[in-house]
């Protein structure tokens, strides 16, 4: 994989996504320039003194790093645009972290491991098919735009997953927990879709 993840719609085609950025919006969203903040509950402020990120479920020892272990592990930068299911979509946004194939480097995963749930500090958590997290589709963040990632953003660390809508990336994210079979996270068992890929407008379940 290289240095720098690129988003769909960008390679080769940067002049007119530029210009008006059309291919590069999902269907029914809207550009925006500002960064809204989206939580379902109050900021969690866990300490780096005891924050700790752990892999565990279907692998064969679990691992666990601590905030200095974590920001020790290779680190990209990743260039992505984000689209939000309530409609707001923004191009551009400039991550760096580690990506979940690098971190999935440090366990054996069971073979029965098809699902990946995403914990976070407060309780939050939210469903994916392991595939989508691979391949460099999906990372942990710690900096957005050069600056440690604000708590209300998700800091000190969230999970980061472009192509689905943002409710998937996961903030204050304490690790990941590898299942068999599928279940609904926070969201996805109050009603929105499963999977949540923007450009298949997969909002609720049932699209
Ligand atoms: N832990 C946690 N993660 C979360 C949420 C949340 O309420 N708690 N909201 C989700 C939703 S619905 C969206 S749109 C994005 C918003 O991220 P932002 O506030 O950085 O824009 O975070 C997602 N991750
Ligand atoms: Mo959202």
């Amino acid at each position: 994989m290289g240095e720098r993840f690129v988003t769909r719609g960008f390679t080769g085609r940067r002049e007119r996504a530029t210009a008006a950025g059309r291919d590069r919006i999902p269907p029914g969203q809207h550009l925006v320039k500002d960064f809204p903040v989206l939580s379902a509950g109050p900021t969690p402020r866990p300490p780096l003194a005891t924050w700790t990120f752990t892999i565990e479920g279907l692998v064969r020892e679990s691992v666990s790093w601590t905030w200095e272990q974590f920001k020790a592990l290779p680190a990209q930068d990743f260039l992505v645009d984000i689209s939000c299911v309530t409609t707001w979509t923004k191009l551009d946004t400039r991550w760096r972290g580690v990506s979940v194939d690098t971190l999935l480097e440090h366990v054996e995963l069971d073979p029965s491991a098809g699902f990946v749930i995403a914990q976070s500090y407060g309780g939050y958590t939210t469903n994916l098919p392991l595939p989508d997290v691979l391949n460099g589709q999906a990372f942990v963040a710690y900096d957005y735009d050069g600056q440690p990632l604000a708590p209300d953003h998700g800091g000190p660390a969230r999970l980061v997953v472009p192509h689905l809508y943002f409710w998937k990336s996961a903030k204050w994210v304490r690790g990941l927990r590898l299942v068999a079979e599928n279940a609904p996270g926070f969201w996805e068992s109050l009603g929105y879709n499963d999977h949540g890929d923007p450009w298949k407008e997969q909002r609720y379940s049932g699209d």
